[in-house]
């Protein structure tokens, strides 16, 4: 089995705010420090979104400004692959102006970015309505984009037709293989949080290709364990999940890659740096 890759998904996204807990990073200086706490726990992978810096909430504007700050305040302090999101950055920007908001994001110069595999009802309130909107043709050129700017897709998958959409991209030439897959287990309105949807799921994917799991809430841990002892990569986070157990809020994100990582030390699986998961992912270092 490879290395465990740990992915930290510190901002808490879209959905967590300082109304949910407190040790949400605000301010750039704050996401800095949270990276830094993560990868000193065990992560190698930081996944990205702007915040507000008073309220927490999704940064309602032009994200890449902030993500430039944040990418430069972590790059002075940690080596790192950053990950940053092309789901977000949506709330205040209409969706005229989503392309380009992607296409300057590939140019912030990180290994990788979300790419978010197809169109579904939103599992949680969200500031921008019911639906998150993501067409076969958005895919399409936003994987176009990462392509040419030799940023490595993560394919978020949310439902098993979306693995579909995933082999589709491979057909027709635009994204490369091995594909680099994330289980999304939102729950509600997509994949249910369990281990028989996870199986099916990995059934409709090449060997080659490598995969990770996220899930909500008490189902984060769990399910992590499950893609552990199958051979898969985790990710955890506030933007997933703010609870260290059951009613008791995690003080930092460092806490949950904590939790992860001594599973994995119990289980026998060992942790890779960023260099290993640069390796495993077949990444070139910015
Ligand atoms: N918020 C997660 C459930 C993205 O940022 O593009 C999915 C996610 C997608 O992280
Ligand atoms: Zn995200």
């Amino acid at each position: 089995m490879e290395n465990l890759i740990i992915t930290a998904a510190v901002t808490g996204g879209e959905y967590v705010s300082s109304r949910d807990t407190p040790y949400v990073p605000k301010t750039v200086e704050e996401v800095v420090s949270e990276v830094v706490r993560s990868v000193e726990a065990g992560a190698s992978i930081v996944h990205l979104h702007a915040k507000n810096p008073e309220t927490g909430e999704a940064y309602s504007g032009d994200p890449n400004p902030v993500l430039r700050e944040c990418i430069k305040g972590i790059r002075a302090r940690v080596d790192v692959v950053i990950n940053v999101t092309t789901g977000g950055g949506r709330v205040g920007n209409p969706p005229e102006v989503w392309d380009r908001l992607v296409r300057e994001k590939c140019l912030l110069g990180e290994e990788m970015m979300s790419l978010n595999m197809g169109t579904i009802n939103r599992w949680a309130e969200h500031p921008t309505g019911e639906v998150f909107l993501n067409t076969v043709p958005m895919i399409e050129r936003w994987c176009g984009y990462m392509k040419e700017a030799g940023v490595k897709p993560e394919h978020e998958v949310y439902d098993t037709g979306m693995i579909n959409t995933c082999h589709r991209l491979v057909e027709k030439g635009i994204a490369l293989e091995p594909l680099h897959i994330q289980f999304v287990m939102v729950g509600r309105t997509g994949f249910l949080p369990n281990i028989k949807a996870l199986s099916y799921s990995l059934d409709q994917i090449p060997p080659a290709w490598t995969w990770s799991v996220c899930a909500l809430g008490r189902n984060e841990i769990p399910m992590c364990t499950a893609a552990m002892i199958q051979g898969g990569h985790v990710r955890v986070g506030f933007e997933d999940n703010i609870f260290i157990r059951k009613g008791e809020l995690a003080k930092s994100n460092a806490d949950l890659v904590r939790k992860v990582a001594n599973i994995a030390r119990e289980l026998d699986r060992p942790i890779a740096d960023p260099s290993e998961a640069r390796k495993i992912l077949g990444l070139k270092k910015p």
